[in-house]
C-alpha cells in the first residue's frame, strides 16, 4: 500500500511528527458492527474519550478510494449511514481503492495501515478470530494474521463472543501475540467480562502497562500486543444468556446461508435483537471504555 493513497489530517500528522500520542480507531464497527444512530454516537464518543486523555484520535476509513487517517464528522456520518460501504480486509482493500468506493476498515486493515504510518496504539471493541465450526469451513479472521505481521498495541475486550474463544486464545499464542490485561486474570469474552482462559500478565496499573510496552519495543518483537480491558461491570451480560443467543443466531445464519465477511455483522445484529439491545449497550460501553484506556496508556507511553 503506497503512502500516496493515504491522506493524513493535519492534527494527526503534527502529532506523529512531534512524537505525541496517537490512537487509531477502526471504521468497520461504525458501518457494519453497530446500527444507526448508535454507530455515530460511539464513533464520536470514542474520539472524545481518546482526546480527554490527552491523546489524538485517528479514525481510519476509505472515502472515494482514498485512505483517510482521521475521518471528519461528515465522513463518519457517510460511513455510518450509507448502504454501499464495503467492509475491507486485506484481501479486498485494493479492489475498493481501484473502484474509488467508500469502505470501512476492519481490525486487520486498520492495524496494517496505522502501523505503516507510525501509529502505535489502536482501540476497538472485540477482535476477529477463529469462528465456531472452523474445522469445517476454515473461517479464521485475517485480524489474527495481521496481528502477527504488524506491531500495534491494541486495547480490546478480547475477541467477539460469537467466536470459538478457546481456539482464538490458542491461535494468539501460536502467532506470538502477548495476551495481557488491565485488572483481570482472564481474557474477557467481549459481551461478558471473563472467559476461563488466563492472561499472560494481569497489569494492575497504567504505568506498568506503558513500561511493559517499552520493553516490547526493545525486544524487536514484530507482532502486536493485545491489552484486554473487560466490559464495564454494569454492562456485562451473563455468559449462559449470551451463548443461548449465539446458538440461535448461528442456526439462523446456516438456514440463510450467510457466510464469509457477512457472517460477523449478521450474528451481531441478530443477537442485538434477541437480547433486546443488551448486547448493543454492552458493545457501545466497551468500545468507548477501550478508547479511553488506549488514550491513557498511549499518553503515559509517550511521556
Ligand atoms: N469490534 C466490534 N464490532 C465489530 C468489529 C469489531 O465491536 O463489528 C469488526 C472489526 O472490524 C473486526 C471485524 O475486524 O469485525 C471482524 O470481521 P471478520 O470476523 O469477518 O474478520
Ligand atoms: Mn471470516
Amino acid at each position: 500500500m503506497s503512502p500516496k493513497n493515504i491522506k493524513i489530517n493535519k492534527k494527526i500528522k503534527d502529532a506523529l511528527d512531534n512524537k505525541k500520542s496517537v490512537v487509531a480507531l477502526e471504521s468497520t464497527l461504525i458501518s457494519h458492527g453497530l446500527p444507526y444512530p448508535e454507530n455515530i454516537k460511539v464513533a464520536k464518543e470514542s474520539i472524545k474519550a481518546v482526546e480527554e486523555s490527552g491523546s489524538v484520535a485517528a479514525t481510519i476509513g476509505i472515502i472515494n478510494g482514498e485512505i483517510i487517517i482521521g475521518l471528519n464528522e461528515n465522513e463518519i456520518e457517510l460511513l455510518a449511514t450509507s448502504k454501499n460501504v464495503e467492509k475491507v480486509s486485506l484481501h479486498n482493500i485494493a479492489i475498493s481503492l481501484f473502484h474509488k468506493h467508500n469502505a470501512a476498515t476492519t481490525v486487520a486493515t486498520t492495524i496494517n495501515i496505522a502501523s505503516k504510518i507510525g501509529i502505535k496504539f489502536f482501540a476497538t471493541g472485540g477482535i476477529g478470530g477463529v469462528h465456531l465450526g472452523s474445522e469445517n469451513n476454515s473461517d479464521i479472521s485475517a485480524d489474527l494474521t495481521e496481528l502477527s505481521r504488524n506491531r500495534m498495541f491494541i486495547i480490546s475486550s478480547g475477541a467477539k463472543s460469537i467466536l470459538d474463544l478457546e481456539k482464538t486464545y490458542e491461535k494468539l499464542e501460536t502467532n506470538g501475540i502477548p495476551r495481557v490485561s488491565y485488572n483481570s486474570d482472564y481474557m474477557p469474552g467481549f459481551w461478558y467480562d471473563e472467559t476461563i482462559y488466563t492472561v499472560d500478565q494481569n497489569f494492575k496499573n497504567i504505568d506498568d502497562i506503558a513500561n511493559y510496552l517499552k520493553v516490547v519495543e526493545k525486544t524487536n518483537h514484530n507482532s502486536s500486543v493485545l491489552i484486554f480491558n473487560k466490559v464495564p461491570k454494569k454492562n456485562s451480560i451473563e455468559k449462559d444468556l449470551v451463548e443461548n443467543w449465539i446458538n440461535q443466531s448461528i442456526e439462523k445464519a446456516k438456514k440463510n446461508i450467510i457466510r464469509g465477511k457477512d457472517l460477523t455483522p449478521f450474528l451481531i445484529s441478530e443477537i442485538n435483537k434477541l437480547s433486546k439491545n443488551k448486547t448493543l449497550e454492552a458493545n457501545t460501553a466497551l468500545i468507548i471504555n477501550n478508547a479511553l484506556l488506549a488514550g491513557k496508556i498511549s499518553k503515559k507511553f509517550n511521556s
